[in-house]
């Protein structure tokens, strides 16, 4: 595998960074996951205008354009010739003293993996997954705004040890007043008669890509999508629930705190969703292969 790192390839073994980064040492950075699908790399603006906005929130200059940086998200995939796989950006704040202090930080670090993705069984999106409500609160906005994909991810991987040790793969997460904020690494929606629910990014929710083109893709089946405060009762008594995430795509969620959802089964809409979503990464995205 050949890895980026400030503007050349390395092999794996050779590409690395210093123990001095503040990305390591204190979670100062910031990342993305992005998706290839059948030779393009899907929704790569979106992914590189969000990781710019998560720069900015944090005053940490990626000192790459947006179009470099993505250049070389398509060309790691073409040197690893990945078709189809997952690709993690991470800018890190760089090496620095051992105080927290970011000013002593110069050389931010750019890195990007192009990699195969480890995907859920398939009987999951036929059956649908089971989760739990879990005690983490989501991060407070006015302490680390959820809006910033940092690298400052215990926040979710507690929630997720929570819903692990339950014997879950995932947790929806309430924000500090108690509304549904989202799952450790998806958004959640719920569909109730001819009408669509997520939480509002205000409420601690990622401004999820799969999330957007979720709502763009119900809505052009004629469903509007409101985001109102959610509880766990408007979970519990929803038609259908689903989740979203660039790993997961589309989830059919059948059962929240052992409340059974709908009739247990993955819904009419969420199923057309799942079917709609693999439509569009088949025909949208960066061609990975030089034109
Ligand atoms: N919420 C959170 C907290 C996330 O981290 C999403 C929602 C979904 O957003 P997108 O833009 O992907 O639709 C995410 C992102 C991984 C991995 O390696 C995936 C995410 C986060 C961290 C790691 O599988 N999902």
């Amino acid at each position: 595998m050949k890895v980026f790192v400030n503007g050349k390839f390395y092999s794996e073994q050779n590409a690395k960074i210093s123990v001095f980064d503040h990305g390591l040492l204190y979670g100062d950075g910031v990342f993305e996951g992005i998706r290839a699908y059948h030779g393009r790399v899907f929704k790569l603006k979106e992914h590189i205008d969000r990781l710019f906005y998560s720069a900015k929130a944090i005053l940490l200059d990626i000192p790459m354009t947006h179009q470099q940086l993505m250049d070389a998200t398509v060309e790691a995939c073409r040197r690893n010739g990945i078709t189809d796989g997952y690709i993690r950006l991470v800018v890190t704040r760089g090496a620095g003293t051992l105080g927290l202090n970011p000013n002593r930080c110069s050389n931010p670090q750019v890195i990007i993996i192009a990699d195969k993705i480890q995907l859920y069984p398939p009987s999951l999106y036929k059956k649908g997954m089971e989760i739990v409500t879990v005690a983490t609160t989501r991060n407070h906005h006015n302490a680390v705004n959820p809006a910033i994909k940092s690298l400052n991810y215990l926040n979710n991987i507690l929630a997720k040890i929570e819903a692990n040790t339950a014997g879950y793969e995932e947790a929806i997460m309430l924000n500090a007043e108690g509304y549904v904020a989202e799952c450790t690494g998806d958004n959640v929606f719920i569909i109730n008669g001819n009408q669509m629910y997520t939480p509002a990014l205000s409420s601690g929710a990622l401004h999820g890509i799969t999330r957007q083109t979720a709502i763009d893709l119900v809505g052009e089946m004629g469903i509007p999508t409101s985001e109102p405060n959610l509880t766990r009762y408007d979970l519990y008594n929803a038609d259908e629930c689903f989740l979203t995430g660039t790993g997961a795509e589309i989830v059919p969620v059948v059962k929240i705190d052992e409340r059974v959802i709908g009739n247990g089964k993955p819904g009419p809409v969420t199923k057309k969703l799942v079917k709609a979503y693999k439509e569009l990464t088949k025909v949208n995205g960066e061609p990975i292969a030089k034109r």
